[in-house]
């Protein structure tokens, strides 16, 4: 693994309706995020958070089928910028959300250096929603979409190109609440999802064994996008939208340990940690324990 991390915060609550996501940076840090890596030896920038413009009232008010496109849109140019120019000074991108509306600026930044990126989305969700298919409005229901190309203009092409990666490059871990948008166009682009079924029937050692084989043979870099959520709201609990029946804290540690093991991860995020809806901090200490996972603990 790259021994050089740079992290970047984006206090980004506008993909979704519920406050508090915005501070999920300052409760990772607060668990202790830049002190565990540390520990491990990394060399760790910690570039603070990017500044998110807030909309005012009229717009907020508006109703609109894309919840506060203008803002959201433009926090990703700014964090695809920024990820570039750390990929540049070939730094690992460790981005702290946030909802998850903003693995869109993550992504233009990264998939610009990779010709075969691939992506592993850890989620309750499949956030393959558009405009066209959303039942919300929210946006952090559409990053994956806006990844493949599918959407509107404004968020498909941050930093200018689309699309920023190809459906059998991803593979879906933990989903249990799909849209019936979603599952069609799962179904019709043969996206590998391996849902809580899959993974109650296979156990997750198997199912992270068959995506680290699957990406390795095929893609030249590896995003992870970790949805809090995709945890089980027991263990999770400080995330907007909670779905019963997730992944536990030890297979999702687990799942970490193998890919440090797989020594393939180029780039990583961590979203949807809300502490107004937390337990005591409880759900960003579960993202630093998981953090420390995936970078190596076990292995240092
Ligand atoms: N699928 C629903 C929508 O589009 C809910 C999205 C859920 N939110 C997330 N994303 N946390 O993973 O609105
Ligand atoms: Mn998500
Ligand atoms: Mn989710
Ligand atoms: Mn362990």
């Amino acid at each position: 693994m790259n021994e050089n991390i740079s992290i970047i915060g984006v206090p980004m609550d506008l993909g979704q309706c519920r406050r508090g996501v915005d501070m999920g940076p300052s409760a990772i840090r607060y668990a202790g995020v830049i002190e565990r890596l540390e520990q491990l030896k990394y060399d760790i920038d910690d570039l603070g958070d990017i500044s998110i413009s807030r909309p005012d009232r009229k717009q907020r008010e508006q109703k609109n089928k894309l919840r506060n496109l203008p803002q959201v849109a433009e926090a990703n140019e700014e964090l695809g910028k920024m990820v570039d120019e750390e990929i540049k000074k070939q730094r690992f991108p460790l981005i702290l959300g946030g909802d998850h509306s903003i693995a869109i600026g993550s992504l233009a930044g990264i998939s610009k250096h990779y010709e075969n990126l691939g992506v592993i989305w850890y989620d309750a969700h499949g956030d393959l929603n558009s405009d066209k298919t959303s039942p919300s409005g929210n946006i952090h229901g559409m990053p994956l979409a806006a990844n493949l190309g599918v959407g509107i203009e404004r968020l498909t092409h941050i930093l200018g190109y689309s699309p920023k990666i190809k459906p059998e490059n991803v593979v879906i871990i933990g989903a249990r609440c799909l849209d019936p948008g979603e599952k069609d166009y799962i179904r019709d682009l043969g996206i590998k999802v391996y849902t809580m079924h899959e993974i109650d029937l296979m156990g997750l050692p198997k199912v992270m064994a068959e995506t680290i084989d699957y990406l390795e043979a095929r893609t030249d870099g590896l995003h992870l996008s970790l949805d809090l959520d995709g945890l089980d709201p027991s263990e999770a609990p400080g995330v907007g939208t909670p779905v019963i029946g997730g992944l536990t804290y030890r297979e999702s540690h687990l799942a970490m340990e193998m890919l440090a093991e797989s020594n393939l991860l180029t780039s990583a995020e961590f979203v949807e940690v809300n502490p107004i809806l937390d337990d005591k901090n409880k759900t960003a200490s579960v993202a630093v324990g998981l953090i420390g996972s995936l970078f190596g603990e076990k292995l240092k």
